[in-house]
């Protein structure tokens, strides 16, 4: 049979994303824009269309809207920042719902974030199901709500909460959403339909009247208001460490009570487009896609992941126990293996630390730690791992030690177990050879505390199967990770990347800068803490025992800087020893300048016949920062991380790096690679076996490319 032209015409057309249909007397407004309804150009047209269309309809005497799929609406669309604007604004769709002069219910189940829920707030009636997910998390993306929504939120619900839900951009529940007055009613069951229109019928039988927010009287203690307003200004001032949009949101506040609606949604818009316009906000964005980009490996994608029911963890030290806990928390069972009973007492205590230590925070409660417990064993004999499907191990970072427990694991698991080592440095390429089951050894490299940090690399040995990679990937979802594959080399992406900024530092103390100095530039860069202050918190020693395994294989015309030896010879091995780069007084966490390392520098610096010479802050970060981007390319040129946004997470979610800067390659290029490359052959002045254009930088810089060009879907 001949195909009719007109169906096939009709199956190419573009699908509406905003529909709407008589029920009853209610026009049901549906927004079905996948994959989460956000409100892009169409869908904003379709919305004012939908209400022109309820206006000018007498059969119409109420609108209900909804969301299709999963969410209600989970706000602007992201994508479209930072293109030429398109009309109908979103500020504007939000006002023509509110002047509505029928009814307008919005009816929200999922997700309704940002825009979404300022669709929601300009509309008359709100009602949630029990499963909802209600937001404004502008902030965390470098903006504030700009369609209305810091004017009508403390409206409707006073100026403490609303700076509360603005500033920290947490989504809250139905419940707590219906007793803050965001929501007036919580439907019984999660069927949005039926409860739309079950509230839009009873609304019209109660001749309900159209109410707009911009109209509520929550501002109306004035003084209260105030007061609030200021609280959060400094408390904000103290916090937000150099972040542009929060205290833009605190301005959108004080507008809200001081001015009219109107004045108030005008000051809205221009700190709206400053943040909108400011690179944080392109930094932020770039955080927020990157991490969701780093889960679509090829891997990922051509393969099924294997069943993951049971686990096993060797070891039972603090990073072994940090994974059984990780493990445990995702609602598996952990079967930990150490080689005694002490040592497996010792590893079950570690575990137990973290569970007492939150019951002591009022963060769990002991039956709960006694149920999560109930899912952990223990045995001295690699046989309880017979079951496993899955086996991480994460003993004693030494060739040696490693290959004689993967012989174990290749006596006693199953067929199809995977078999994952936690090691940082170590080639997994060898390890894998060591066993006669190559394609189910991965790297699954945790960070400590390895219940708590997000990063997980997972690192992908030459011979590994690629459903092994997806269990990978699939199991850092259930821990709630955020897993970056890496290849195989020294260090993977993020510690071969720190070897290198950390050599630079280290070449700048001896020419003249104090590790104080340094951590300070990097603090005021965005980092919690600086380089130095990161050592004495791991332990100086772990650094230790690195340099001295790769003393045999250092490359000897290379710079050296001893410093930190002559502090590990001491003894000096950060907080837990008391002293490091800085001393701690007694059980103190935070470290003080300490004159003996400032004279050992000194000491050092004459034995290497070096004139110490002054650093300004800005230079300092010009050299920690070229020397990161720098290894950072050569570790995308070598294929070790899959693209820049890759290394981008990483250093994001494993070492610190601030996010509304984007990650170091992010940085790079907004700072310009012109300028990185310029700086790194500046450098190179002084020392060329150190400061080695990456190839990759310097083919870029050619081309006039930047990272972001290469940060290509996979
Ligand atoms: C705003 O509203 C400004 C206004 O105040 C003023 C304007 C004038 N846009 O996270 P998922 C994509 S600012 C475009 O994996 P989940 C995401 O990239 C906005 N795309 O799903 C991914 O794409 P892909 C304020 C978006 O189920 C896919 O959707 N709103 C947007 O784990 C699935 O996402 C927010 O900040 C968006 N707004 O979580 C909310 N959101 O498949 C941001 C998601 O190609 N979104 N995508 O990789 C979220 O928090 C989560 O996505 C959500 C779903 C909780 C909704």
């Amino acid at each position: 049979m001949a195909l009719d032209p007109a169906a096939s015409a009709l199956s190419a057309a573009p699908t509406v994303p905003v529909t709407h249909e008589l029920r009853g007397k209610v026009l049901l407004v549906t927004i079905d824009n996948p994959p989460v309804n956000a409100l892009g150009v169409d869908v904003r047209r379709g919305l004012a269309a939908a209400i022109e269309h309820a206006e000018a309809n007498a059969a119409v005497q109420a609108v209900l809207i909804v969301g299709a799929g999963r969410n209600f609406i989970a706000g602007a669309d992201i994508r479209e920042f930072g293109k030429p604007p398109q009309s109908p604004a979103l500020p504007d769709v939000c006002n023509r719902i509110e002047a509505s002069h029928k009814p307008v219910l919005a009816a929200i189940h999922g997700a309704a974030l940002g825009g979404g829920l300022e669709i929601a707030l300009a509309a008359h009636y709100r009602l949630a199901v029990p499963g909802a997910k209600l937001g404004l998390p502008e902030v965390q993306l470098g903006l504030l709500p700009g369609a209305g929504g810091t004017q009508r939120t403390p409206r409707l619900i006073g100026a403490e909460a609303a700076l509360s839900l603005m500033l920290s951009g947490k989504h809250i529940g139905a419940q707590e959403a219906l007793k803050l007055g965001l929501v007036d009613r919580v439907g019984a069951s999660d069927d949005i339909l039926a409860e739309g229109l079950a509230y839009a019928q009873e609304l019209l039988a109660a001749h309900a009247p159209v109410r707009r927010t911009r109209d509520a009287q929550a501002l109306a203690e004035r003084a209260a208001a105030q007061a609030a307003i200021d609280a959060a200004r400094a408390d904000t001032a103290k916090k937000s460490r150099g972040l542009f949009s929060p205290l833009k949101i605190v301005d959108c506040v004080q507008a809200a009570l001081d001015q009219s609606f109107e004045e108030g949604q005008r000051v809205e818009r221009k700190l709206f487009l400053e943040c909108l316009e400011s690179p944080q906000r392109a930094g932020l964005v770039h955080a927020f896609f990157a991490e969701r980009e780093v889960q679509k490996t090829p891997e990922a994608k051509s393969a099924k992941p294997r069943a993951i029911e049971t686990v096993g963890v060797v070891g039972g030290g603090t990073m072994g126990a940090g994974i059984a806990v990780a493990v445990l928390d995702a609602g598996l069972p952990v079967t930990m293996i150490e080689r005694d009973d002490a040592s497996l007492a010792r590893g079950r205590a570690h575990v137990e630390k973290v569970y007492d230590g939150l019951i002591a925070k009022g963060r769990m409660k002991p039956e709960a730690k006694d149920a999560i417990l109930a899912r952990l064993s223990g045995s001295t004999s690699y046989d309880a791992l017979a079951s496993a499907d899955l086996v991480i191990e994460a003993v004693f970072e030494e060739m040696g030690v490693k290959q004689a427990v993967f012989a174990e694991l290749d006596r006693v698991c199953k067929p199809g177990a995977v078999l994952a080592t936690n090691t940082s440095y170590l080639d997994i390429d060898a390890i894998a050879a060591s066993v006669k089951r190559p394609q189910d050894v991965i790297g699954l490299h945790f960070f400590s505390p390895a219940n708590i940090m997000k990063l997980l690399e997972v690192v992908v040995p030459s011979q590994v199967s690629a459903d092994v990679v997806a269990t990978a990937f699939e199991l850092a979802k259930k821990l709630r990770k955020v897993p970056v594959r890496a290849g195989v080399c020294d260090g993977f992406i993020g510690n071969r990347v720190l070897a290198v900024y950390r050599t630079a530092a280290d070449h700048m103390i001896e020419d003249g800068a104090s590790p104080y100095q340094i951590d300070k530039a990097v603090r005021d860069f965005g980092y919690p803490m600086g380089p130095y202050q990161v050592v004495d918190l791991a332990g100086g020693d772990i650094g230790w025992a690195t340099r001295k395994r790769r003393a045999a294989t250092r490359d000897p015309k290379a710079r050296y800087v001893q410093i930190a030896d002559r502090l590990c010879e001491r003894g000096w091995f950060g907080q837990k020893t008391g002293r490091g780069f800085y001393l701690y007084a007694q059980g103190a966490r935070v470290g003080t300048p300490d004159p003996e390392v400032e004279s050992i520098i000194r000491a050092e610096r004459e034995r290497a016949g070096i004139e110490p010479r002054s650093f300004s802050d800005e230079e300092i970060l010009r050299r920690y920062m070229a020397a990161m981007i720098n290894e950072g390319a050569n570790v995308v040129h070598e294929k070790i991380a899959l693209r820049p946004l890759d290394v981008d997470v990483t250093f994001l979610y494993g070492y610190g790096f601030p996010r509304h800067r984007g990650g170091p390659m992010h940085y790079a290029d907004t700072v310009g690679l012109v300028t990185v490359l310029a700086d790194i052959r500046e450098f190179a002045k002084e020392d060329p076996l150190f400061w080695k254009p990456s190839p990759l930088l310097v083919e870029l810089v050619e081309r006039g490319a930047n990272f972001a060009s290469l940060n290509t879907a996979i």
